[in-house]
């Protein structure tokens, strides 16, 4: 079963042949969208002179809150985000209004004559302003276990401070796209790029005042997601839909990248504030956090990032003594949204920060403090939340990660290294990670699938789940066609259809093949069944003596070709299609208390990466970077290293170069790769060591695999570890550098001078 099966679109991908959403032929009449984004952050709409729009080439239409005959919203949960700004726009890059022409480029070129005038009003972007005014798009969250101030009074050794992480945009590949074409009796046909095809036509027939059975959403690929088509697809798919709908014509609403960065929200970043209490060995004995995350001007999915960072700010170490606050501040920016790992990366961070600033403190090499706050395998494993932790192989992989990268002696040559080079410096970062998967909300772990074999033996799999690139088709093609024996080849994936599978859940909490995997498996399983059946009534032979092998079935001691079994079967008048659904068993949370067994599973991996630094510019390099991961019974191996890879690399890229940076105005500057530096394949370390961890789900997973979408992305910690050991390095590793994320030059520069000053002090 575990078997490295190409991706299959590999060849589509390669060759230019694979459609996306804008490849998909145009019909005859087809109109394109533009839009208006507010050029204020906060502020009243007076007034808006459209007369210049109307007189421009190929203009046909204008959309704005007025048109919408439904709801104007697109909030996943909570019903704060206008579709269409309606008075009032609450951040730079927020939608106002829509232009319909004949081409992308008239659309464009009318947008742009509009005048707005607006009346100011006052913004809040800075996150302590944000908390300080109370000003927060939901109630606080707390976490609480034991008593955190108890243990902190009697701590032997304390430590406190505050630091920052940056957000992150998502880069897909495509940007956002939709393109919405009227069919008969009112109905509408939505082809777009999302990783949630159900909310895209729920949320299209509210803003429509449409019934969801006269909406079909297809989505047959993305050109990448990462989240940030989880929930913000909608915004997209309303109005070329709201357009449609008015104007009776096909309308494609695509974004360009610049309006695509400056409309859509990112990773949230987060400001912490902490207070830790240990012993002289580094052993944690109580924890007070207190996180604030940037959400932006509405909730979005910020309710559930920050549930999930308060449940991995634990990471793999045993917090019995916690005091974990999320506080989800309101500013006049981009609504802030999903992004692998959904605040999961942003939790764990904070606690990796405050155990390297403990390492220091107490003079102890990191790695060992953190092998000393590790969960128990069998006692010391309730999490913050309540839930046990019964799969723990964090000591064993840390083991092994240590062996095979020679953590030890490179932490030796490091140390000589930079006793001698007084400019050019080395750094050197184990960090571990542990991931929780099931979606925190209990409903949405669930899935169905459809499986169809043709009467030449040709199977088609549909299933709830949607491809990014991820590889999700080919491990559920790889599935049936492993229920079934045959050839993974002789099993296709089609488009996800709202019309096929109903009320899917997203694909995201990277549970995509535990979901949609089971649920195609318990379809296939039931056509096998029926298959069994016939075959044991026709030839009276037991049913354990039947089995389907390498595109062959034996029963007793004959055996026939599977596609001959088929038409067989057919001509039989047996059903050789079936539905199947999967639920995750086990699962319970209370969401107001905050406790329970969310997860069914936790993913583990580890990194280390040796980094050097140049303290004249602030540049760093990756020299070497060893990946050891947690896939469980891994499905495709090739797939989910890539996974690896692709994760430890954004998450790299997220700490290090990708900042994102807006004016005094609220004005996003960095909208464009020219000022928004994502990981290019020269950024890759020069020694890339990847290895999947041997393991297997304790848990009947699918193929007893782990979810990999997510979680190495944790495994890019290491990278800004590493370079902060290297900023240490200039201070005889006696002061914790002040380096928030990302570690950008400027970051690495300012951290080494306040180090270099502070050593320079103390000498004096
Ligand atoms: N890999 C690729 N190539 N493109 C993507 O957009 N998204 C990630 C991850 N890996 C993504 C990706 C995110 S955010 C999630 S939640 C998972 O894939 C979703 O897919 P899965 O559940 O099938 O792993
Ligand atoms: N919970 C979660 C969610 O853990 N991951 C998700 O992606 C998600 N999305 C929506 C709501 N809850
Ligand atoms: Mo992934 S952030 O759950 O789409």
């Amino acid at each position: 079963m575990s078997k490295s099966v190409p991706h299959e679109s590999a060849h589509l991908h390669v060759t230019g042949n694979a459609t996306f959403a804008d490849d998909i032929p145009q019909l005859e009449g087809t109109l394109f969208v533009a839009l208006f984004i507010s050029e204020k952050a906060h502020a009243n709409i007076q007034s808006i002179d459209f007369s210049a729009v109307e007189a421009s080439t190929g203009f046909v239409s204008i959309l704005t809150a007025e048109d919408i005959p439904g709801v104007n919203d697109c909030g996943p949960i909570i019903h704060d985000n206008p579709i269409l700004a309606n008075e009032k726009v609450s951040y730079i890059g927020q939608p106002v209004f829509a232009v319909v022409a004949d081409s992308f480029l008239n659309a464009r070129k009318a947008v742009k004559k509009a005048k707005v005038s607006y009346e100011e009003l006052d913004a809040i972007f800075d996150l302590n302003e944000a908390d300080n005014n109370n000003s927060y798009v939901l109630p606080p969250m707390v976490l609480q276990k034991g008593n955190a101030q108890n243990k902190l009074d009697q701590a032997d050794r304390k430590l406190e401070g505050r630091f920052k992480v940056g957000g992150q945009e998502h880069f897909y590949l495509e940007g956002q796209v939709a393109y919405a074409v009227p069919k008969e009796d009112g109905c509408l046909h939505l082809w777009c790029s999302t990783q949630h095809p159900t909310e895209m036509q729920h949320l299209v027939a509210k803003s429509c005042l449409l019934d969801a059975n006269q909406i079909v959403v297809e989505m047959r690929r993305m050109g990448g997601g990462f989240g940030g088509k989880e929930s913000q697809s909608a915004l997209f798919c309303c109005i070329a839909s709201l357009a449609a709908k008015k104007l009776n014509r096909p309308v494609k609403c695509r974004l360009d990248r610049d309006d695509d960065m400056l409309i859509t929200g990112k990773r949230h970043h987060f400001n912490y504030d902490y207070h830790v209490g240990f012993d002289k060995t580094g052993k944690i004995k109580s924890l007070q956090l207190k996180m604030l995350l940037g959400a932006g001007y509405s909730a979005d999915l910020s309710g559930p990032v920050a549930t999930r960072a308060l449940c991995h700010a634990d990471n793999a170490y045993l917090l019995d003594d916690v005091d974990l606050g999320a506080y989800c501040c309101k500013t006049n920016t981009q609504s802030n949204t999903a992004f692998r790992g959904f605040g999961g990366p942003q939790g764990a961070f904070a606690t990796e920060y405050i155990i390297d600033n403990i390492s220091r403190s107490v003079g102890v090499d990191s790695l060992d403090v953190r092998k000393l706050n590790f969960y128990g395998k069998t006692e010391n494993n309730i999490t913050p939340y309540g839930q046990l932790v019964e799969d723990n192989v964090i000591h064993e992989l840390v083991d092994e990660l240590e062996k095979s990268s020679d953590y030890r002696s490179r932490r030796k040559e490091v140390q000589a290294f930079n006793q001698t080079s007084t400019i050019i410096k080395k750094g050197l970062a184990l960090t571990p990670l542990k991931f929780g998967i099931s979606f925190n909300v209990v409903h949405f772990n669930q899935a169905g699938a459809l499986v169809h074999i043709y009467t030449d033996g040709s199977v088609l799999v549909n299933h709830g789940g949607t491809e990014m690139g991820q590889g999700l088709n080919t491990k559920v093609a790889q599935v049936v066609a492993n229920e079934l024996g045959i050839n993974p080849k002789q099993v296709r994936a089609t488009a996800t259809d709202t019309s096929k599978v109903a009320n899917t859940s997203a694909t995201a909490a990277s549970t995509g093949s535990d979901l949609n995997g089971k649920a195609a498996q318990d379809a296939a399983r039931q056509i096998k069944d029926r298959l069994v059946t016939f075959l044991s009534e026709t030839y009276s032979v037991e049913k354990g003596k039947i089995s389907f092998i390498d595109n062959v079935v034996v029963f007793g001691t004959e055996k026939i070709e599977f596609n001959a079994l088929i038409q067989m079967a057919y001509e039989a008048r047996i059903q050789l299609w079936s539905d199947g659904f999967y639920k995750t068993p086990g699962l319970h949370w209370d969401k107001e208390k905050l406790t329970g067994s969310p997860f069914y599973y936790y993913a583990y991996g580890a990194s280390v990466s040796e980094v050097v630094i140049d303290t004249l510019t602030g540049e760093f390099k990756i020299l070497r970077a060893d990946l050891l991961h947690d896939a469980g019974n891994s499905i495709n191996p090739a797939i989910d290293l890539g996974q690896i890879e692709g994760a430890y690399i954004q998450g790299m890229g997220w700490l290090t170069t990708e900042e994102l940076v807006w004016n005094d105005e609220g004005r996003l500057l960095t909208h464009a790769p020219s000022t928004y530096k994502i990981p290019a394949v020269s950024d890759c370390p020069a020694e890339f060591n990847v290895k999947l961890f041997k393991n297997q789900n304790v848990k009947d997973s699918i193929m007893r695999s782990k979810a990999v979408g997510e979680p190495p992305l944790l495994l890019g910690f290491s990278v800004f570890f590493a370079i902060r050991d290297a900023v240490a390095s200039v201070a005889e590793y006696k002061i914790n550098p002040p380096l928030n994320a990302p570690a950008t030059a400027e970051e690495i520069l300012s951290a080494v001078d306040f180090c270099r000053d502070q050593a320079s002090g103390s000498v004096k």
